[in-house]
């Protein structure tokens, strides 16, 4: 049990001893954000796919339905992560795509 939570229960005790306010949460949970892909006309499918079950660890099946559904759609989302990791993941579908010339673009919003 945490001292901070025995001291909320001794001043609810009325015991004497006294907090000045109510104990704050220590943690809090970090923002989440979506790493999306755009669609274009020139980058190849299966170098999509390719980045999909690289970058994003996706199975095979779920890249190309991802896929599919960008280049139906227009945007479609790679997976949720932290901030860092997600701004990771964006950085290197960008490195790939223009190391090898596609105009991938791919970028990420808070959820
Ligand atoms: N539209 C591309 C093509 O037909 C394929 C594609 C899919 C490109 C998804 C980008 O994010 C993308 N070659």
């Amino acid at each position: 049990m945490s001292d901070e939570f025995e001291k909320d229960q001794d001043r609810d005790r009325g015991n004497g001893v006294g907090v000045v306010s109510k104990t704050a949460p220590k943690t809090k949970r970090p923002s989440l954000y979506k790493v999306l892909l755009l669609n274009d006309d020139y980058t190849p499918q299966e170098f999509v796919v390719w980045l999909l079950q690289s970058i994003f660890k996706k199975e095979s099946e779920d890249a190309l339905r991802i896929m599919m559904h960008v280049h139906q759609t227009g945007i479609g989302m790679c997976g949720v992560y932290t901030y860092e990791i997600a701004e990771t993941k964006v950085a290197q579908v960008m490195e790939l795509s223009r190391r090898n010339q596609h105009p991938l673009q791919c970028s990420m919003e808070r959820e």
